[in-house]
């Protein structure tokens, strides 16, 4: 068990590396990014409403307010240039079918290629894990390097990350009634259902919907946005400790180590930190979790409803609920109800033939394989894949990771001769389940909570930026089949 002070937790290489990083990444191609060198720190100009308190010195909000006023500059040269130019066009097909492929949406911490999977701020999964700080004798990138990166484009230095450990921890307390509103849930209640019910109850102390009722400027929502959400990212670890241990073990939450990092925390909330292996594990799918462009439902969903100046609090909750649906988020979940029913069908017989049949009876009762598919992606998820490299790294011999492992094999040849899905291959929530397991967190209906801690940091980020960015409320146009056949025949 490795239990360190956070002064040495970050991997020094991968720290030193990182200044270098950022000059070698200058000459990418990168969309809207900048990876400047660091300015040195301004005082950041405050709005000092009487509720709102400075407590928490951030070199991360320091460092945006240094970001935040070149962003806008550029943003708005570019639509004064560029604003009418044509991106793209909508058929018919589209708007009957979930708007795939429609350019409609803004999202600056990632990208997603079908064929390459995600960049996140132009980095790939591989990339992430070579060159973000990571815990000392550790390899996973930590997820407040992560946060760091969506944030800001850039890549933390050690020092950073630690700040941003410790604020987090600083930040975790909840509030008494948010406890109590969490043990009273019925046990029957779906940790996702409790989880959401407690992220909007932390609405009771937005500094962002008190700031806009008190009229503050909206050059500053970014600010109170700010606070809120690193109020979120830290409160939603004990939150979820609370549900866990209410539902599946003895009530009792482990506080908040201030001297921690998010993952050990986690894990600790959890009681699972005696396992460093797991840390590693829970560090690496926090970060890999954490953000997949904006079009996914949960991402799209908090960034939609903050457009309408919901708080942080509000927009989370309404994209976790997005989440906890089946063919999103809960898909980790049913993921591991499958392979533990077809384990239990098929025991120790893992040929082509056995498994082949057992997938064609889901598909002919008119079921999904859950974990293959994706609404964008063509090829196998990079962060399916780099499950794959921890399992074949540290549980190669385990059973379930076997059966995945053959899974990965047969599900493309079955489903491609099905002929109906139009991406055969594992997406990120086909290989989680089965890790987690391993680790002794059986417990699968809580494992959407995990994507949701993780996907908090995706949806923040951006949401610190929609508010900078001062991007409008969000109103696409709707028709009814009768106007749409009018619009046809005119056409
Ligand atoms: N098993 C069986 N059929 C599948 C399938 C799968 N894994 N994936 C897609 N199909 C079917 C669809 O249901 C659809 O059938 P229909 O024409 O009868 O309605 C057809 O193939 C075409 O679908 P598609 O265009 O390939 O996918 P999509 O963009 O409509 O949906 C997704 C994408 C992920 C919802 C779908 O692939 C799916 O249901 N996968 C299983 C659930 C899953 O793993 N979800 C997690 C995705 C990642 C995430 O968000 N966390």
């Amino acid at each position: 068990m490795l239990l360190l002070s956070l002064p040495r937790f970050m991997n020094a290489t991968k720290a030193a590396s990182s200044r270098r990083l950022a000059s070698s990444l200058k000459s990418q191609r990168l969309l809207f990014t900048r990876l400047p060198q660091k300015a040195t720190a301004v005082p950041l100009k405050q709005p000092t409403p009487a509720f709102y308190s400075t407590a928490h010195a951030s070199p991360l909000k320091e460092r945006l307010a240094q970001l935040i006023p070149k962003r806008r500059e550029e943003v708005k040269k570019f639509r004064a240039e560029h604003g009418s130019d044509v991106l793209g066009e909508v058929t018919l097909n589209q708007i009957y079918g979930g708007a795939r492929g429609v350019p409609a949406l803004l999202w600056e911490g990632s990208v997603l290629d079908p064929n390459e999977g995600i960049r996140f701020r132009n980095l790939t999964v591989k990339e992430c894990q070579e060159k973000l700080p990571s815990a000392t004798h550790g390899k996973q990138p930590l997820p407040e390097s992560m946060f760091w990166l969506l944030v800001t484009g850039e890549v933390p230095t050690a020092n950073e990350v630690q700040a941003l450990s410790a604020e987090w921890a600083a930040r975790a307390q909840l509030p008494k009634f948010v406890e109590d509103l969490i043990d009273n849930c019925p046990n029957t209640l779906h940790p996702m259902a409790q989880l959401s019910l407690a992220i909007t109850a932390l609405e009771n102390d937005s500094v962002f919907s008190k700031a806009y009722h008190s009229g503050v400027s909206k050059a500053d929502y970014w600010q109170f946005t700010y606070e809120d959400s690193m109020d979120l990212i830290a409160k939603i670890v004990p939150i979820a400790g609370r549900i866990y241990r209410n539902l599946y073990r003895d009530g009792v939450v482990a506080p908040i180590q201030p001297d921690k990092d998010y993952g050990y925390n986690l894990a600790n909330v959890l009681g699972f930190s005696n396992n460093e292996e797991f840390v590693e594990l829970l560090r690496l799918y926090l970060s890999i979790h954490s953000d997949h462009e904006g079009g996914n439902v949960s991402a799209h969903t908090g960034h939609l409803v903050g457009s309408a100046l919901s708080s942080p609090f509000l927009s989370m909750a309404a994209s976790l609920n997005g989440l906890a649906g089946p063919l999103h988020g809960l898909a980790n979940q049913e993921v591991l109800d499958f392979l533990l029913k077809m384990k239990e069908s098929v025991g120790d017989d893992y040929s082509d033939e056995t498994l082949e049949k057992y997938l064609w009876n889901i598909l002919d009762n008119g079921q999904i394989v859950p974990g293959y598919g994706h609404a964008v992606l063509r090829k196998t998820d990079p962060r399916y894949l780099a499950q794959r490299d921890f399992a074949l790294e540290h549980l190669p011999e385990d059973p379930m990771f076997k059966l995945v492992s053959r899974l990965y094999e047969v599900v493309p040849r079955v489903l491609t001769k099905h002929g109906k899905t139009k991406n055969p291959f594992p997406n990120v929530d086909s290989h989680s389940g089965v890790l987690l397991q391993y680790y002794g967190l059986k417990e699968q209906t809580f494992y959407t909570v995990l994507f949701g801690i993780s996907r908090t940091l995706g949806v923040m980020a951006q949401l610190i930026w929609d508010r900078a960015l001062g991007l409008p409320i969000e109103r696409p146009k709707s028709f009814s089949t009768e106007v749409l056949k009018k619009r046809i025949e005119k056409a």
